[in-house]
C-alpha cells in the first residue's frame, strides 16, 4: 500500500479492512504532526507558503517559471519541486535565480510534510519570503496530505475538460484558489468556464477562481495580487510594497 490518503477507502487482498484503516489513520497521523511543526516553523519565519497541485502537465511549473521570474524583484522565494523522478522542474525554476530543492518521492505518489521539512533546511533563508511546493502531479491523494501550507491552489488547464472538480472532488475542496490555465488553448478546445465554475463551487462554495495563461501571461497580475492579498496578513514584502 503506497498512498494511505483514504484508507476508509482502501482494500488490499490478505489484510483485513480494519488493518488496513489502522495503518492509513498511523500515517496520516504522522504526517499531521510533522505539517503542524512545518506550520509553526513556517510562522517563527514569517514565511507565506503555497502548496500548488494539478494533474500531470497542467502547467505547474510553467507558471511558476513565469511567475518567480516577475515576482523576485518584490519577494525573497524559494521552491521546493516534486516529482517521481528526474530534476527536470527544479532546473526550470533555477535557471530563474531563484534557489529550489528537487524531492523525487520514487514509487510514491504526493509528497509528505516529513519531505518538506528536509527539503526547507536545504534551502537558503527565505525570512519573510514566499515559499511554493510544486506537489507531484495527481489530483488524488495530495489532496490529504498537510504539509503545513497555508493553503493549496489547485490548477486546472483549459484542456483536461469541464467535469474534474465533480471526478476529483476532494483537491477542489482542499484549495482554497483554483488557477484555471492556458486559457490562451480555450477556444481551440471549446471550454467552458462558467460550467467549470459552477462545479468547482459546487464542491466548495468558497474557492476563489482566476483564469490565466502561463504561455503568454493572461492573468497574471491578479495573480500577483491574490498573493498580494495573502501576504498582507503574515508577513511583510522585503522591498516596498507587494507586487
Ligand atoms: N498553450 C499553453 N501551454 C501551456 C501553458 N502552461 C503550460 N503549458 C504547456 O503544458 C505542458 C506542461 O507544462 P508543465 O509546466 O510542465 O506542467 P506541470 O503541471 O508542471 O507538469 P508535471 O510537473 O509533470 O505535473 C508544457 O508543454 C507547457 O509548455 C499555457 O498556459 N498555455
Ligand atoms: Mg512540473
Ligand atoms: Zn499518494
Amino acid at each position: 500500500m503506497d498512498c494511505a490518503a483514504d484508507p476508509a477507502g482502501l482494500t488490499v487482498s490478505g489484510i483485513s479492512r480494519e488493518r488496513v484503516i489502522r495503518v492509513g489513520r498511523d500515517i496520516l497521523g504522522k504526517n499531521d504532526r510533522i505539517a503542524a511543526d512545518n506550520r509553526a516553523r513556517f510562522l517563527a519565519d514569517d514565511m507565506l507558503v503555497f502548496n500548488l497541485v494539478s494533474s500531470p502537465g497542467a502547467g505547474k511549473t510553467s507558471l511558476l517559471v513565469r511567475a518567480v521570474s516577475e515576482l523576485k524583484q518584490s519577494w525573497r522565494l524559494g521552491v521546493i519541486e516534486g516529482d517521481q523522478q528526474t530534476s527536470n522542474d527544479a532546473e526550470r525554476i533555477r535557471a530563474t535565480g531563484v534557489p529550489a530543492i528537487q524531492i523525487n518521492t520514487g514509487k510514491g505518489c504526493h509528497l509528505d510534510a516529513a519531505m518538506v521539512s528536509e527539503a526547507y533546511r536545504r534551502l537558503p533563508s527565505l525570512k519573510r519570503g514566499i515559499l511554493f511546493i510544486e506537489n507531484v502531479g495527481n489530483l488524488v491523494c495530495p489532496a490529504a496530505f498537510d504539509l503545513g501550507e497555508a493553503c493549496k491552489i489547485v490548477v486546472l488547464s483549459t484542456t483536461e475538460g469541464e467535469d474534474k472538480p465533480l471526478k476529483y472532488p476532494e483537491m477542489f475542496a482542499a484549495s482554497s484558489l483554483m488557477l484555471i490555465n492556458k486559457i490562451d488553448l480555450a477556444r481551440l478546445v471549446d471550454f467552458d468556464l462558467s460550467q467549470t465554475v459552477e462545479y468547482a463551487r459546487r464542491v466548495n462554495p468558497r474557492i476563489e477562481v482566476l483564469t490565466i495563461s502561463a504561455r503568454t501571461g493572461e492573468g497574471f497580475a491578479a495573480l500577483y495580487a491574490w498573493i498580494g492579498k495573502q501576504a498582507a496578513d503574515q508577513i511583510h514584502p522585503v522591498v516596498g510594497a507587494a507586487p
